[in-house]
């Protein structure tokens, strides 16, 4: 039997940039964060007695390592080292292999990976022997399916397991520069666990051999939401693999609906506010950052929205600090866009219908990109995005939603950064 922790996409010292104008003493908190998490998951792998730990990918937040995050993973990976127990760590898309001038010494129990797929060795406490094959990326983008490169299982070892950070072929076209594979790849090398990396939401692609995104340690935007933190993974011969998750973030981004039917005053809405705040004291181990979506606002007096709507309900929340904290940060009323924006302006649905049509047309589509299409980089580097008929469709779905999005004032927060 082995036990380890399967960990990724730490990105310590993230800068938080999107939230800086909260006050100070909850941006100190978001802030440290990162570090928080890590080091709390540093203490129960140390607890549990596991007898290794894999980072896949993205430690840093930045291929600038500041020499704080770097100072902080040494002397957390120092207390493992203390422990007596071993880590591998690959670099990822965010903190690539660097200049070697600019870098910590880490302890002696730490192996990194280097550029090329390698397979490391190692043999447990109790005689048991595993393969661990990984790499680190030497630059922003992967292109190459580097799970070419990983050998088949080695069949002298107890356990292979493989460590990989990367994009699941399939889910989005557009991350192919993030060393792509499929599940088909995977299984073919007849490994015992796939520690994989990048995609920041938890998920398990596979039971058995399980095929693992453990997600980030910690949501770093509010799109980033659900409890973070690492797999604690025991692999018997024979049994079933057995995978708890470890919540260590110390705090959580959660974004919540919240009916007010039935509401009618600001006391009403007010209240229930309060009570959702006040059901979530009673439960969170963790500090919520909260953001509230109010459905059904049929009912309220037309005064009480407009309160909503410029946030004036917001600045009267009675926010506490303590820890955990519950902390709402957004009160917004649900917007069917498309629907609202339409069901009442025949004009506007007709012009927008049409040049809709127009634009989609392919000789106008492609006429519209050509500078796209003929800029030296991606002619280069993709020369088949032209045939590629998914990306016009996804051009055109996200172009149609930022339109919509534009027209009814409405500002989303920049999803981007939650699949990497
Ligand atoms: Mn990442």
């Amino acid at each position: 039997m082995i036990t380890f922790i399967h960990t990724a996409d730490l990105h310590l010292d993230s800068p938080f940039k999107g939230i800086k104008q909260l006050e100070p003493q909850l941006f100190d908190a978001i802030y440290q964060s990162t570090f928080d998490s890590f080091r709390e998951l540093v203490t129960q792998a140390i607890a549990a007695e596991v007898d290794f730990f894999l980072i896949s990918g993205d430690i840093y937040d930045e291929e600038n390592q500041s020499v704080k995050a770097q100072a902080f993973l040494r002397d957390e990976l120092g207390r493992l080292d203390r422990s007596g127990i071993p880590v591998y760590l690959s670099h990822g898309n965010h903190d690539f292999l660097g200049r070697e001038s600019l870098k910590l010494q880490l302890p002696e129990n730490v192996t990194v990976f280097e550029k090329e797929v390698t397979t490391e060795m190692l043999t447990t406490k109790t005689g048991e022997r595993v393969a661990i094959t990984g790499f680190s990326y030497p630059s922003r983008w992967v292109e190459e399916r580097m799970i070419v490169d990983y050998p088949n299982r080695n069949h002298t070892v107890d356990y292979h397991i493989g460590m990989l950070h990367g994009y699941l072929e399939g889910l989005n076209s557009s991350e192919g520069v993030y060393a792509p594979f499929s599940l088909g790849e995977l299984n073919a090398k007849n490994y015992d666990y796939w520690a994989l990396g990048h995609i920041h939401k938890r998920q398990q692609l596979q039971e058995a051999p399980p095929v693992v995104y453990c997600g980030n340690t910690q949501g770093r935007n509010p799109n980033e939401t659900e409890a973070k933190g690492a797999y604690l993974v025991t692999l018997r011969k024979g049994m079933v693999p057995t995978l708890t998750f470890l919540p260590t973030a110390p705090i959580v981004w959660e974004k919540e609906t919240m009916s007010l039917h039935g509401c009618k005053t600001l006391n009403d809405v007010f209240a229930r506010i309060e009570e959702r705040m006040e059901q979530h004291r009673a439960i969170s181990e963790s500090s919520v950052l909260l953001s509230l979506l109010f459905t059904d606002i049929q009912g309220l007096h037309p005064d009480v929205v407009k309160k909503i709507e410029d946030e004036e309900i917001l600045d009267g929340v009675r926010q506490r600090l303590d820890r955990p904290f519950i902390y709402l940060y957004q009160l917004k009323i649900a917007v069917d866009t498309e629907k609202e924006l339409f069901s009442f302006d025949q004009v506007m649905k007709e012009s927008f219908s049409k040049s809709w049509t127009e634009i989609s047309a392919d000789d106008v589509f492609y006429q519209q990109l050509d500078n796209f299409f003929q800029h030296p980089l991606i002619r280069t580097t993709f020369p088949d995005l032209k045939k590629d008929r998914s990306f016009k469709e996804e051009v055109l779905a996200a172009a149609k939603k930022r339109i919509v999005q534009a027209v009814a004032f409405e500002e989303e927060e920049d999803s981007e950064d939650s699949e990497d």
